[in-house]
């Protein structure tokens, strides 16, 4: 599975993905990335493609966007292995490739399922 990059690298969507245009979605909509939001309501009916990017938007230090290695990880709500660990509150990450996807946070996986699986097509 290739690594997820934060959105600051450059895709060449026109390159790659010819007739699709990248979508933005906020993880959460208004309620952003927090406990207590139901997340398998949020992602019911979206379907994700290559180049999408899932933007994290949390207040600095209350919560943090881990992207479990595999499901196993996911399903414990552990944090390693990982394929990154985001802080920033404002985490815009770009879906790099076909797969399953798997993101929590540390602090409320457990807590209050503050996870989500992201499914990505081509
Ligand atoms: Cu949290």
């Amino acid at each position: 599975m290739a690594r997820i990059t934060a959105a600051l690298a450059v895709i060449p969507l026109f390159a790659v993905f010819p007739s699709m245009e990248a979508t933005q979605y906020v993880v959460g909509d208004d309620q952003g990335w927090n406990s207590d939001v139901d997340y398998y309501s949020w992602i019911a009916g979206k379907t994700f493609h290559v180049g999408d990017s899932l933007v994290f938007s949390y207040t600095l230090g209350d919560h943090n966007v881990v992207v479990a290695a595999n499901s196993n990880v996911y399903d414990k709500c552990a944090t390693t292995p990982n394929l990154g660990v985001w802080t920033s509150g404002s985490d815009v990450l770009t879906l790099p490739s076909t797969g399953t996807y798997y993101f929590l946070c540390e602090f409320h996986c457990d807590f209050s399922e503050q996870r989500i699986k992201v499914e990505v097509n081509s």
